[in-house]
């Protein structure tokens, strides 16, 4: 099983979906292990996006990520890191289609709502950026058996 690093940024909590991105997780079959409402300070922020310091969005992307409320997520499932993906849709929600969550619920890159790990590295990276080992809870799913032969 894989582990991936999900978040509500600050606009998917003013914009009350919470609970619409978390519910869309859980219906496909995925399994939370971690959550936590955090205010990022800067660095935190600026770990968390440090492949795009090159970047000239950068110092916005990181303030408007310390400007607010985020919720960080743990997530396990089969493929989980590329199905996140799918899921979200495109980086901006212009390119996602209909049915992904930027597709559906958003509508500019600057605020574009949720935050998927790219890869299974990043994903490592990002988990443990977040949590510390004994904050991921692994729990047996009762319908582990109805969604995995
Ligand atoms: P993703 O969030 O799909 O992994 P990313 O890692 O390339 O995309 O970028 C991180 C965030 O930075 C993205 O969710 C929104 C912001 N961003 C990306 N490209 C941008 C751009 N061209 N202008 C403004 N913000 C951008
Ligand atoms: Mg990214």
């Amino acid at each position: 099983m894989e582990k991936t690093m999900v978040a509500v940024k600050s606009d998917g909590i003013q914009r009350g979906l919470i609970g619409e991105i978390i519910h869309r997780l859980e219906k496909k079959g995925f399994k939370l292990i971690a959550m936590k409402m955090v205010k990022p300070t800067e660095e935190m922020a600026k770990q968390h996006y440090i492949d795009l310091k090159d970047k000239p969005f950068y110092s916005g992307l990181c303030k408007f990520t310390a400007a607010g409320p985020f919720v960080a997520m743990c997530w396990e499932g089969q493929s989980i890191v590329k199905v996140v993906r799918d899921m979200m849709g495109e980086t901006n929600p212009v390119d996602s289609k209909p049915g992904t969550i930027r597709g559906d619920l958003c509508v500019q890159v600057g605020r574009n709502i949720i935050h998927g790990s790219d890869s299974l590295e990043t994903a490592k990276k990002e988990v443990a950026l977040w949590f510390k080992p004994e904050e991921l809870i692994e729990w047996k799913s009762c319908m582990e058996g109805y969604l995995y032969e």
